[in-house]
C-alpha cells in the first residue's frame, strides 16, 4: 500500500472489445465490512470458509462514503479537497487512519466455456485494491480510473468460487490522484470475469487511416497475442466490401466515409480469429498537426468543449449508462462538439457514446500531483526517478485500454503536475505507441513534450497574443520555436461556478478571428455536489465542509454548467448559444438574413430554417424559409420570404399595457431536420433577433384604469412620497418599504473570487466592496422639496465611519394623471470606481407574485452573460424567476426590460423604463441571500423584495480566471429612469 510501484501480479494492458468469448458479469450486492484504520482489519477475510454472515451488503459498483446518504454516511464521510492534500505530503506514506472497505463476492465457476484463460477484471477500484480468489492471493493495484486484470485460469474452480477483495482509501498511488474533487473509494466501476480463448488475441490495435485528398481510407488491425506476437485473424466488414481479409495487411478503401465529431460514420465488422469473433466499429480519420494546426482528415478543427468529470449526486463516480447518454445528449443539444475526460479515462462505455454520437475527445490519463505545489513542488512524482513506473503504468494502461475509439484525438498526459522527467518519459512512450494521434498536457508552459500549446484561464489579452503570434517567448529558443509552430488550445476556461461564466463572446470571437487558437473546454461540464439531508429532512446538495472535513475547499466543486441534477444552467444555454454552429444575421434593412455554416465538416443540408413575427412578443405570423446549400465554412445571403415581408408590413396586432409602446422583431432559427440519437427534428441549433420598424397603426394600447385618487401633498400621479423622509411610500393602495437606491449585491461566486487584476491586492471584488462599505449604506436627507408638480430629494449616502459617499438626487414628476416619472441620480464619490449595482430597491407586499415583461428572456442575464436571451414578452411566479444556485448569490436579473408589471390575480403595479430597466424580484432580500450557505436556508420573508438596476455589474469568471472586462463594469454617474403605474384586475 506504500509501494510507489503500480501494482503487483497484473495482466498487461490492453483494449477493450465485445466478443462471442463467455464472460461473467460479476456487480451486485456483496459482503462488505468496513474498517476506519488496520486496527479494524479481519484477519482471514479472504479464505472462502470465513463467516461474513455479520457483514453488511454494499453495491458492487458503488463508493461507498455514499452508502447511506442522503440521511447519514454510514461508513467514512466523503471529502472534498482542491489542491491540498488532506493528508501530511509525505510520500510514499499515507495516514494509519486509512478507511478500508473488505468485499466478499462467492459465484458459481463458469461451466461449458472454451479452453482458454479466465481474467478477472476490475474497471475502476479506488484507490488500492488486494485481490485474493478462493483464498489465494492474486496480486495487487492502483490506478483508480484504470482497469486492471489478473489472470485465475488456475485459481478458479467449479462451483462456488469465493472473491475477497481488500480496497484502501490511501495508498503511494493517492499522490498521484490529487485531482479536483470528493475523495470516494470503492470498487466503483464494473467486475468481470472474461473467458479468453485459447488462440485469440490478447489486444487488438485497429489502424483506420484517411487520405483526405483521394477519399481513400486504410484500415490494419494488428492483433497480437500476450508476448506481442502477431495472431492471424480475418476481417468482415460487409460496408467496405471486406469479406475474410486478412487483418494484419493494409487494405486500401477507396470512398470510405470518414468519421468526424459533426459525421460519426463507424462502420461494424468482425476480426475472426481461429477461437474468438471480436465486433469492432471502425471509424476512418487521420489526425495530424500541419501547418501549426491541429487538423483531422485535412481540415482543422473548432474545439467548442467542456471538461467533464462524472458525477452523480447520489451515486457518485458511479455512473449508469443513463447518464452518460444523457451527458453526452445533452452536449449535443447543446452545440458542444468536444470533451475532455478531466481529469482520467471515463468508464470505457462513454467513448463507445462519443463514438457512435460523435464528439472529439481529449483522454486524459489518470494523473495529478497538484498538491506538491503548496510545497514548492518538492519531491513531485512527475520527477522523481522512484515514480517513473506507475506514471508509464497509468499513461500505458489509458492508451492500450482506449486506442480503439476514433473519437480520441488527443492523448493528455494528466493534470497540473507540474514538469517533470517522468512526463516527458510518458509522452515518449505515447507517441512511439500511437502516432496517429497527438500529446496534450497544460502543466508546462513551455511545450517541450507536446504537440499543442494549451494553456488555462488564460485572459482574452493575452489569448490575443497567442492568437497573433506575439506572445511571449518560452525558456529556450529551442522550445519557443516549437511552441510557435504549435495550435493553441484553452483546456479550460470560462469557469462556470455560480452565476456565470461571463465573457464566453470575447474568447469566442477571438477563436473565430485566428486560425492558432482552436477553441477551449469550459470549466466544468456538472456540479459536483451531493445529496444530503438536512435537519428538517428536507434534502440540500452539499458541498466540501458539509460533511465535516478539517481541510477542504467550500463550493469550489459546485462549479458547473449542469446543475447537479443535470438540469441546464444559465451558463450552459448561453455557451450553447455563443457557439452555435450556424450563425445567422438579419438585415431589416435589405430584407435579408445571412447564414453562416461555422461548422467544420458538415453542410447545411441537415438543417431547416423558419422564421417568427412578433408583436411586442405576441405572434403576428410565423413561416419557414428555405436553407440554402451550403459547404462547411460557407455563407450566402438570402432574401426574406414573400411572406415574411408582407406580414412585417401587417398593422399591429398585439397589446401592450397603458404608457408602453409596441415593438416588432423578427426571429429566425435554424433547427435539425431530422431526428438525431440526441435530438429530435426541430431542435434548435441557433437562432437570431432583428428589430423592424412597427407600422404605423391604431394604438393598441390597453386602456388605463382610472385614477380615482386626489391629487394632495406628497403625491405625484399614483405614487405616495412621505413628506417628511422623502421616500416612496406607496404606489396605489400598495405599501411601499425602505425604497433606496442600492449599490450592492449578495456576492457572486465569481464576485468571491480574485481576478487576474487584482492579482498583487489579492482582493477579491466582494472584499472591496465590503471595504467601501456598500452592504452597509447610510442615507441622510440633505435636501427635500415638495411640490405639486414634482417633488425633488437629494441624500448623501455613505458608510459608517467612511468619508466617501454618492450624492443621490431623486426627482419625482408626471405627464399624466395616472402615471409618476422617476429620474434617480447616482453619483458614486471617486473611491468607488467600480460598483455591483445602481438601483432602487424596494419592499412591496408578498402577494405580488406575479411577473410579466417585455424584454430579454425568458432566463436571467447580466451585461457578460446576454447572448442566450432574447426579445420577447415573458411571464412567470416568484420562484421560477429565482436560479437555484448551489452556493446562493446574486441570480435572477431580467434584462433590458421595457416594462414588467408585478402583480397579484391581475392588479399590481407597472414599471416601464426610459428606456430600459433590469428587474430583479425574490422572496427575500439580498442580505439574506449573501448570509445563506444553501439554498434551502432561505425562507420568504413576506415581502416582495423589487430591484429596478440602471446598470448591473457583469459576473465575469473570477472564480478561477480573469474577472469582468472593462466593458461591462460599472463606473462614474448613473441615472434610473422609470414610470410608474397601477395595473388593475381587468388589464392584467
Ligand atoms: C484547475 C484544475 O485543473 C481543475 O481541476 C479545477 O481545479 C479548476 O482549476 C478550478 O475549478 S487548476 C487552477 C489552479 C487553475
Amino acid at each position: 500500500m506504500e509501494s510507489v510501484l503500480p501494482g503487483e501480479g497484473r495482466l498487461a494492458p490492453r483494449s477493450w472489445w465485445d466478443s462471442d468469448a463467455p464472460s461473467l458479469l460479476l456487480d451486485g450486492s456483496w459482503k462488505f465490512h468496513f474498517s476506519p484504520d488496520a486496527a479494524g482489519l479481519t484477519i482471514g477475510f479472504e479464505e472462502p470458509g470465513h463467516d461474513d454472515a455479520e457483514w453488511d451488503l454494499l453495491p458492487v459498483p458503488s463508493v461507498w462514503q455514499l452508502a447511506g446518504l442522503p440521511a447519514k454516511p454510514r461508513y467514512s464521510p466523503p471529502a472534498y479537497t482542491n489542491v491540498i492534500y488532506p493528508f501530511p505530503v509525505d510520500p510514499p506514506h499515507v495516514p494509519d487512519a486509512n478507511p478500508t472497505g473488505e468485499y466478499r463476492v462467492s459465484f458459481d465457476g463458469p461451466e461449458g466455456w472454451p479452453a482458454g484463460r479466465r481474467v478477472l477484471r476490475f474497471e475502476g477500484v479506488d484507490s488500492h485494491a488486494t485481490v485474493w480468489l478462493n483464498g489465494v492471493l492474486l496480486g495487487w493495484s492502483t490506478g483508480s480510473r484504470l482497469a486492471a486484470e489478473f489472470d485465475v485460469t488456475d485459481v478458479l474452480r467449479p462451483g462456488e468460487n469465493v472473491l475477497a477483495v481488500r480496497v484502501r482509501q490511501w495508498s503511494a498511488a493517492s499522490y498521484l490522484e490529487d485531482q479536483d474533487m470528493w475523495w470516494v473509494s470503492g470498487i466503483f466501476r464494473s467486475v468481470s470475469l472474461l473467458c479468453r480463448p485459447a488462440g485469440a488475441p490478447s489486444d487488438v490495435f485497429v489502424h483506420a487511416d484517411f487520405e483526405a485528398a483521394t477519399g481513400t481510407g486504410v484500415l490494419t488491425v494488428d492483433a497480437t497475442d500476450a508476448a506481442g506476437s502477431p495472431v492471424a485473424g480475418r476481417l468482415d466488414f460487409p460496408d467496405l466490401g471486406l469479406a475474410g481479409a486478412d487483418a494484419a495487411v493494409a487494405h486500401p478503401l477507396p470512398g470510405v466515409r470518414p468519421w468526424t465529431a459533426e459525421t460519426p460514420v463507424l462502420y461494424d465488422g468482425t476480426l475472426t480469429s481461429d477461437t474468438e469473433v471480436i465486433t469492432l466499429r471502425v471509424g476512418f480519420r487521420r489526425v495530424e498537426l500541419r501547418d501549426g494546426l491541429l487538423q483531422v482528415n485535412g481540415v482543422p478543427l473548432l474545439l467548442r468543449g467542456v471538461n467533464r468529470h462524472e458525477w452523480d449526486p447520489e451515486t457518485g463516480r458511479t455512473i449508469s449508462l443513463e447518464t452518460m447518454r444523457q451527458d453526452i445528449a445533452l452536449m449535443k443539444q447543446h452545440n458542444i462538439n468536444a470533451v475532455r475526460t478531466s481529469h482520467y479515462p471515463p468508464d470505457r462505455r462513454f467513448l463507445d457514446l462519443c463514438d457512435e454520437w460523435g464528439l472529439w475527445v481529449i483522454d486524459e490519463c489518470d494523473l495529478e500531483t497538484h498538491g506538491f505545489f503548496l510545497n514548492e513542488w518538492r519531491n513531485n512524482p512527475s520527477d522523481e526517478p522512484m515514480w517513473q513506473p506507475a506514471l508509464l503504468d497509468r499513461m500505458q494502461r489509458t492508451v492500450e485500454r482506449d486506442k480503439n475509439h476514433p473519437s480520441i484525438i488527443l492523448w493528455s498526459l494528466g493534470n497540473e503536475s507540474g514538469v517533470g522527467r517522468n512526463l516527458s518519459a510518458m509522452a515518449r512512450w505515447v507517441k512511439s505507441r500511437d502516432s496517429s494521434r497527438l500529446v496534450h498536457y497544460e502543466g508546462d508552459w513551455d511545450s517541450g513534450d507536446v504537440d499543442v500549446y494549451s494553456r488555462m484561464y488564460a485572459d482574452v489579452p493575452e489569448v490575443e497574443q497567442i492568437g497573433l503570434l506575439t506572445e511571449s517567448a518560452a525558456a529556450t529558443d529551442e522550445l519557443d520555436a516549437h511552441r510557435r509552430s504549435l495550435p493553441f488550445l484553452l483546456c479550460e476556461y470560462a469557469h462556470a461556478m455560480g452565476n456565470g461564466p461571463g465573457g464566453l463572446t470575447e474568447y469566442q470571437d477571438l477563436f473565430d478571428a485566428h486560425p492558432r487558437l482552436q477553441g477551449g473546454f469550459v470549466w466544468e461540464w456538472l456540479d459536483q455536489a451531493i445529496t444530503a439531508r438536512n435537519a428538517d429532512g428536507d434534502d440540500y446538495f452539499a458541498y466540501g465542509g458539509d460533511f465535516g472535513e478539517p481541510v477542504h475547499d467550500g463550493n469550489f466543486i459546485t462549479d458547473g454548467l449542469l446543475f447537479p441534477d443535470r438540469t441546464p444552467s444559465p451558463g450552459l444555454l448561453e455557451f450553447k448559444k455563443v457557439i452555435a454552429p450556424v450563425k445567422l444575421t438579419i438585415d431589416p434593412q435589405t430584407r435579408a438574413v445571412r447564414i453562416d455554416n461555422r461548422h467544420d465538416f458538415l453542410d447545411t443540408s441537415g438543417f431547416t430554417l423558419d422564421w417568427l413575427l412578433e408583436d411586442s412578443g405576441a405572434r403576428v405570423d410565423s413561416g419557414t424559409m428555405a436553407m440554402p446549400l451550403l459547404a462547411a465554412g460557407e455563407s450566402a445571403t438570402v432574401g426574406w420570404p414573400a411572406e415574411l415581408t408582407a406580414a412585417a408590413a401587417l398593422l399591429p396586432a398585439g397589446t401592450t399595457p397603458p404608457g408602453t409602446h409596441g415593438e416588432r422583431w423578427i426571429s429566425v432559427t435554424a433547427r435539425l431536420a431530422a431526428d438525431q440519437p440526441w435530438a429530435t427534428a426541430g431542435h434548435e441549433i441557433a437562432w437570431q433577433q432583428a428589430q423592424v420598424e412597427f407600422p404605423a397603426g391604431p394604438d393598441r394600447r390597453l386602456a388605463a384604469p382610472s385614477s380615482a385618487r386626489q391629487s394632495r401633498h406628497g403625491s405625484i400621479g399614483p405614487v405616495t412620497i412621505d413628506p417628511r423622509t422623502g421616500l416612496l411610500a406607496a404606489v396605489g393602495d400598495l405599501a411601499v418599504h425602505d425604497a433606496r437606491v442600492t449599490l450592492w449585491r449578495a456576492p457572486t461566486d465569481n464576485d468571491h473570487g480574485i481576478p487576474h487584476t487584482e492579482r498583487d491586492t489579492g482582493k477579491s471584488m466582494d472584499t472591496r466592496w465590503r471595504a467601501m462599505g456598500l452592504h452597509r449604506l447610510q442615507h441622510k436627507l440633505i435636501d427635500l422639496e415638495v411640490g405639486d408638480q414634482e417633488i425633488t430629494s437629494t441624500y448623501h449616502v455613505g458608510p459608517a465611519g467612511s468619508d466617501q459617499r454618492a450624492v443621490v438626487a431623486y426627482r419625482w414628476t408626471s405627464a399624466e394623471p395616472d402615471e409618476a416619472h422617476l429620474a434617480m441620480k447616482v453619483d458614486p464619490p471617486a473611491g468607488w470606481p467600480v460598483l455591483p449595482r445602481v438601483g432602487l430597491a424596494l419592499e412591496l407586499p408578498g402577494r405580488l407574485q406575479h411577473l410579466d415583461w417585455f424584454g430579454l428572456g425568458p432566463g436571467e442575464a447580466y451585461p457578460d452573460t446576454t447572448t442566450a436571451v432574447r426579445v420577447g414578452r415573458f411571464a412567470s411566479d416568484l420562484a421560477g424567476l429565482q436560479t437555484p444556485y448551489v452556493f446562493p448569490q446574486e441570480n435572477g436579473n431580467r434584462r433590458s426590460v421595457r416594462w414588467a408589471s408585478l402583480t397579484d390575480s391581475g392588479a399590481g403595479i407597472l414599471l416601464i423604463g426610459d428606456p430600459l430597466i433590469d428587474v430583479t424580484v425574490r422572496p427575500w432580500s439580498s442580505a439574506a441571500l449573501a448570509e445563506a450557505r444553501h439554498p434551502d436556508e432561505l425562507t420568504p420573508d413576506g415581502f416582495v423584495h423589487l430591484d429596478i438596476d440602471a446598470a448591473v455589474g457583469g459576473v465575469g469568471t473570477a472564480a478561477c480566471g480573469p474577472g469582468v472586462l472593462p466593458a461591462y463594469e460599472i463606473t462614474g454617474p448613473v441615472t434610473l429612469q422609470l414610470r410608474l403605474r397601477l395595473v388593475g384586475a381587468d388589464e392584467g
